[in-house]
Order: C-alpha cells, then sequence, then structure tokens
C-alpha cells in the first residue's frame, strides 16, 4: 500500500471533512505521502485544524489565494520544511453569488475577473511555484466539471471559468512534461460540499446524476482521491493533460 511512500504533497482547498480536497488528502496518506494543508482563514481553521491531526501533516498553513504574497509563503515553507515537492493538489473555486445565480450573459467584469483569478490564475500560480521544487518529477491536479463542455443548468459563469481550467492544465502539461512533471484535471460528478451549496436546484443536479450515471451511484470524495493517488503514482507517469471524469460514466451518455 505505500505506492506513494516518500512523496512530499500540498493539498488546498479543504474546508471541511466533505471537501473533495480532504478525499486527496487522505488518500495520498493512505499510500504513505506526507501531507501538508492550507486553511483558508482563521474562521476555517478550527474545521481544518483536526483533519491535519487524523493524517498527520506535518505542515498546516494559511491560504488565501487573493491575499497577496500568501501562496508565495506556503511554497516558501514547503521549500524550507522538504526542500521539494513531488504533488500538488488545487481544490479551489469561487464566484461571487449573484454572478454565480445569474446568466452569463449578465455577469459582471469584477465577478467574472474574481472567480478567474480563484478559481484558474490561481492554478497556473501554483504550477509556476511547483516547478522549482518538483526536481524529480511530480505531478499537479485541478478540480473541474463537466459544465466547462456542456450547458448544465445552474453552472452559469462556472462554466467558462472552467473551460478556462482545462484548457490551461493542457498547456501546463505540454509545457512542463519534459521535467517529468504531469498536470491533470479531475472532473468529479456532483458532491454535496460547501462549494455546491452556491448552485441554484442542486439537489435535482444530483439526482440527475445518479439516474443517468451507468453506475447508477453517486460519487464519493473517497472516489476521487484514490483516482488522484493514483495518478500522483510513479506508475501513472506516463498519463499526463488529461480530464478525467470521475462520474461512474456520466458523460459519455446523451
Ligand atoms: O459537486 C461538486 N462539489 C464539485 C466540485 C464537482 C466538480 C468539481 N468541483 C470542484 C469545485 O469547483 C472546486 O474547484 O472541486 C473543487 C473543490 O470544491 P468542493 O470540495 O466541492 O468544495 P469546498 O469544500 O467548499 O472547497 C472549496 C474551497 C473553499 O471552501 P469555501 O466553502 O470556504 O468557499 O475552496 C477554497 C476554500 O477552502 N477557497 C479558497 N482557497 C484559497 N483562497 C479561496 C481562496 N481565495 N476561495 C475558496
Amino acid at each position: 500500500l505505500n505506492l506513494l511512500k516518500g512523496k512530499k504533497a500540498l493539498v488546498t482547498g479543504i474546508a471541511n471533512d466533505q471537501s473533495i480536497a480532504w478525499g486527496c488528502a487522505k488518500a495520498f496518506r493512505a499510500f504513505g505521502a506526507d501531507v501538508a494543508i492550507t486553511y483558508l482563514n482563521d474562521r476555517a481553521k478550527p474545521y481544518v485544524e483536526p483533519l491535519a491531526k487524523e493524517i498527520d501533516a506535518p505542515i498546516l498553513i494559511p491560504l488565501d489565494v487573493q491575499q497577496e504574497g500568501q501562496l508565495e509563503q506556503a511554497f516558501e515553507k514547503i521549500k524550507k520544511e522538504w526542500g521539494r515537492l513531488d504533488l500538488c493538489v488545487h481544490s479551489i473555486a469561487f464566484a461571487p453569488k449573484e454572478d454565480l445565480q445569474g446568466r452569463v450573459v449578465d455577469c459582471s467584469k469584477d465577478g467574472f475577473l474574481r472567480a478567474m483569478e480563484i478559481s484558474c490564475w490561481s492554478f497556473i500560480r501554483m504550477a509556476k511555484l511547483s516547478e522549482p521544487l518538483m526536481k524529480s518529477g511530480g505531478a499537479l491536479f485541478t478540480m473541474t466539471y463537466y459544465g466547462s463542455q456542456m450547458v448544465v443548468e445552474h453552472y452559469n459563469i462556472m462554466g467558462p471559468v472552467k473551460a478556462a481550467l482545462e484548457s490551461a492544465t493542457r498547456y501546463m502539461a505540454a509545457e512542463l512534461g519534459p521535467k517529468g512533471i504531469r498536470v491533470h484535471a479531475i472532473s468529479p460528478g456532483p458532491l454535496k460540499t460547501r462549494a455546491a451549496s452556491g448552485i441554484t436546484e442542486f439537489d435535482k443536479l444530483l439526482k440527475k446524476a445518479q439516474s443517468k450515471a451507468p453506475s447508477r451511484s453517486l460519487v464519493s470524495i473517497d472516489d476521487v482521491g484514490v483516482a488522484v493517488a493514483f495518478l500522483g503514482m510513479d506508475g501513472a507517469k506516463l498519463i499526463t493533460g488529461e480530464t478525467l471524469y470521475i462520474d461512474g460514466g456520466y458523460h459519455i451518455i446523451d
């Protein structure tokens, strides 16, 4: 079971024990990796701290990607403690409620740019900061959703944002491939998390996901975690630039 033994991982985007990022952190740890985790701010800290303990995380750092210099500080800490990094998970997204719940046509410039900055630009920045630390190669992951490819009711502004994120994933996979760094977008089916609570009629989306998916089942954060852990293993070193659906096969059905 120690297929990630010795690997150093950074997992961002854990808000609580329902977060997709928590599924990733647990799986990394189960396969033997050392996992550093971040929390958004002091309000989030009490929810994340016990989780850090549960997986013996040696590093627990604040990270709000909108705060100037915080991402750099987080990577400085990793550099100081570990001197390197093998795996990095970006599981962060945000759009202001008014923009998320309205038509794309009506979205504000500020809302659009903020959604892009937090949900897409921050992944590019994370890749940039990871590059010098991934000395013997590594893998970067971000979380996306099917609403990037197809018009999903109520996904609205996040559709174009996730489309940009998936495209950035491919470009960065091409650019970092020669250094042995892989870059993947992971596309889970709908999961009831805090982020999902911002989406109107999310329960409807869950119902549809379950009835349409060939597996007839909903995805769990552990399903996502195991798939991400697999892609982080040396055995998966020739897989890169993918958008990997973890959705019970939903996306293949018309
Ligand atoms: O159905 C779903 N839940 C799906 C989520 C299906 C497919 C993809 N995703 C994506 C989301 O779009 C996101 O990119 O997965 C990623 C993780 O989302 P999640 O696990 O569903 O939601 P949550 O547990 O809320 O984690 C997202 C976290 C934030 O939580 P809150 O609830 O506090 O907004 O993203 C983090 C924060 O921890 N986050 C930030 N981190 C750093 N800087 C920032 C920020 N500025 N803003 C939000």
